[in-house]
C-alpha cells in the first residue's frame, strides 16, 4: 500500500484494566462479549500486542506521545489535580493526525493531569486534551475512584453550578472538615472499600482524594458508560463527513464497578465481570453506528487496554471470590502492576474492512508505534523531536506482514523497566515484593535477573537466567543502553 493514499477515519477504543483473557475472542468463556468479538472476526487479532506499561498514565503517555513513559518523571499514576503531564506544543498523535487534516476528538478517561497544578475547577481550566492535539473534548479528569467526580466538556465543568463552587485536594492535612469520608462514616458507603479508597464518599462510594460542593455536576457511577457512549456517537455524527479520529477511552472495568441496571448481576462473576459486558455493549453500540453511517468500511477501528487486569484494587465488589475459573490474564503471569506479560500483554484488534484481512497475528506491536504507524499511512512526515520510540511498523498493524517490533521496553509500576527482544523477555533485578499485598498480583520483583523465553513458555514458567547467562547479560547491557538514550526511533 503506498503511503499517504488512503485516510480512513480512525478510532481508538481503549479499556481501562482489560485483561488478555478477559474477553471471548481471547478465550474467555464466563463473559459475553460478542461484540469485541465481532471486530475481532471482522478484523486482526494481535496476539502480542503490549501497551508500555502495566498502569493507566503512563500507558496512556505513550499511547499519544509515541515516548517511552520513564522519559517523563511525571508519568506515573497522577492524583486527580495533577498537572498536564505533556508539554503543550509536544507533537501527539492527535496533532499529527490534526495536521493531516482529521478532526481529533477525545472521549472517556483521561488520567494525563489538567492544568498546570491546583487547578481551579470552577473557571475554564487551561491545558488539557484541547491543548495537545484534540479539537473536542468530554472526559474525567482521572480515573472513577479519584476526586473530582464530575465530567469535563472542553475547559469547563459539565453541569456545574457557580453557586456550589467545587473544591479538591489530596493533601490530608487539607480535607475539609464535616465532609463525610469512607474512614469516618463507612455507614455511608454502599460498597465497602478494602484498600485505600477511605476518602470524600460520591454517590455512596468513598474514593481517593477529597471534594466538597459541586453538587449539580456530579457523576452517576451506573450512568457513566452511556454519557460517554451518547458523547461518542455524537462526535462520529458531527464529523461523518470528514475525516476524524476519535480516542474512546473506556472506564470500564477499573474501580469502582458499578454497572448500569441492564447489566447488574447479569455474568454471575459479580461486577466486574459485567462492567466488562457492559463495555461490550458500548462497543457494539459504538460499531453499530458507524454502520448506520454507512462509515464501517472507511474507519479504522483499533480495540485495546491500557494495562493488564486487577480483581481486588481496592473495592469489596467480590471480584476475587466471584472469579471462579475465569482467567483474567489468560495465560500470562501477573497482572495489572507487573513486570509480568499480564501487565503489559492486552487484548489489540485492528478492524479495517477490505483492507485489513481477518486473522490473527504473533507480530509483535505496541501503543506506542501508532503514532509513526499512522503518519506513515496518511504520508505524514514526522519532526525528528517527535514520538521518539515509536516505530513504523504499519504493514505489521495492517496483517500485511509478520515483523513487528524486534524488541520493546515495557514497565511494571514506579517505572520499573524489562527488556523485550525477540521471543526473549529479560527482567533486570528490582526491589520490592514479589506478591502485592493487597492486589495478591505477582509483581516480578526478584533479587535474581529473570529470564524468559516467552516462545517456548508463554507463562513465564521457567526463568533460564542461570543457564542463558550471556543472553541475560547482553539484554541487560541492552536494556541500560536504550534506558541511557534519548530516543530508539531512527531518525
Ligand atoms: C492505585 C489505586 C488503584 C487504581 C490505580 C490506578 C489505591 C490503593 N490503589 O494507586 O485503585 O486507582 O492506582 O489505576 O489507591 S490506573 O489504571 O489508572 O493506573
Ligand atoms: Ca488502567
Amino acid at each position: 500500500m503506498s503511503a499517504g493514499r488512503d485516510r480512513p477515519n480512525i478510532v481508538i477504543l481503549y479499556a481501562d484494566d482489560l485483561g488478555f483473557g478477559d474477553v471471548g475472542c481471547y478465550g474467555a468463556a464466563r463473559i459475553p462479549t460478542p461484540n469485541i468479538d465481532r471486530l475481532a472476526a471482522q478484523g486482526l487479532r494481535f496476539r502480542q500486542g503490549y501497551a508500555t506499561a502495566a498502569t493507566c498514565t503512563p500507558s496512556r503517555y505513550s499511547l499519544l506521545t509515541g515516548a517511552y513513559p520513564w522519559r517523563n518523571p511525571q508519568a506515573h499514576i497522577l492524583a486527580g489535580d495533577a498537572p498536564l503531564i505533556i508539554p503543550p506544543g509536544t507533537p501527539t498523535l492527535p496533532s499529527m493526525l490534526r495536521e493531516a487534516g482529521y478532526a481529533t476528538g477525545v472521549v472517556g478517561k483521561w488520567h494525563l493531569g489538567i492544568g498546570a497544578g491546583n487547578p481551579d475547577w470552577n473557571k475554564p481550566l487551561p491545558r488539557g486534551p484541547l491543548d495537545v492535539g484534540f479539537d473536542s473534548s468530554y472526559i474525567m479528569a482521572a480515573t472513577n475512584d479519584r476526586v473530582p467526580c464530575v465530567y469535563l466538556d472542553g475547559r469547563s465543568v459539565d453541569g456545574l453550578d457557580p453557586a456550589d463552587p467545587i473544591e479538591v485536594t489530596y493533601d490530608p492535612a487539607q480535607a475539609f472538615p464535616g465532609i463525610p469520608t469512607g474512614r469516618d462514616n463507612p455507614e455511608l458507603l454502599r460498597m465497602g472499600y478494602s484498600h485505600g479508597h477511605d476518602m470524600s464518599i460520591v454517590n455512596g462510594v468513598s474514593r481517593i482524594g477529597f471534594m466538597r460542593g459541586g453538587t449539580s455536576a456530579l457523576w452517576v457511577d451506573e450512568e457513566m458508560a452511556e454519557v460517554f457512549l451518547d458523547k461518542a456517537l455524537a462526535f462520529v455524527n458531527e464529523h461523518c463527513t470528514a475525516p476524524f479520529f476519535l480516542y474512546y477511552a473506556f472506564h470500564q472495568p477499573h474501580v469502582p464497578r458499578l454497572p448500569g441496571p441492564r447489566f447488574a448481576g447479569k455474568t454471575g462473576l459479580g461486577p466486574r465481570g459485567d462492567v466488562i459486558a457492559e463495555m461490550d455493549w458500548c462497543v457494539g453500540r459504538f460499531l453499530d453506528e458507524l454502520d448506520r453511517l454507512g462509515l464501517a468500511a472507511n474507519t479504522l477501528v483499533i480495540f485495546s487496554s491500557d494495562n493488564g487486569p486487577v480483581l481486588d484494587d481496592g473495592y469489596e465488589d467480590l471480584a476475587e471470590e466471584l472469579c471462579g475459573d475465569h482467567r483474567p490474564a489468560g495465560p500470562l503471569r501477573g497482572g495489572k502492576y507487573s513486570l509480568y506479560d499480564g501487565g503489559t500483554r492486552v487484548p489489540f484488534i485492528l478492524r479495517w474492512p477490505g483492507k485489513v484481512a481477518p486473522g490473527d497475528t504473533d507480530a509483535l506491536v505496541c501503543h506506542v508505534d501508532f503514532f509513526a504507524s499512522l503518519a506513515e499511512l496518511l504520508g505524514q512526515a514526522l519532526p525528528s523531536e517527535a514520538a521518539p520510540d515509536s516505530f513504523n511498523i504499519l504493514p505489521a498493524l495492517l496483517g500485511e506482514s509478520r515483523e513487528g517490533r524486534e524488541e520493546l521496553v515495557v514497565e511494571g509500576i514506579n517505572a520499573k523497566t524489562l527488556l523485550r527482544s525477540g521471543d526473549w523477555t529479560f527482567i533486570p533485578p528490582h526491589e520490592g515484593p514479589s506478591v502485592s499485598p493487597t492486589t495478591h498480583i505477582e509483581l516480578g520483583n526478584s533479587n535474581e535477573p529473570q529470564l524468559y523465553d516467552l516462545g517456548m513458555d508463554i507463562g513465564q514458567i521457567r526463568s533460564l537466567a542461570a543457564e542463558e547467562t550471556s543472553r541475560a547479560e547482553r539484554m541487560a547491557a541492552r536494556l541500560a543502553e536504550i534506558r541511557a538514550g534519548v530516543r530508539t526511533r531512527p531518525t
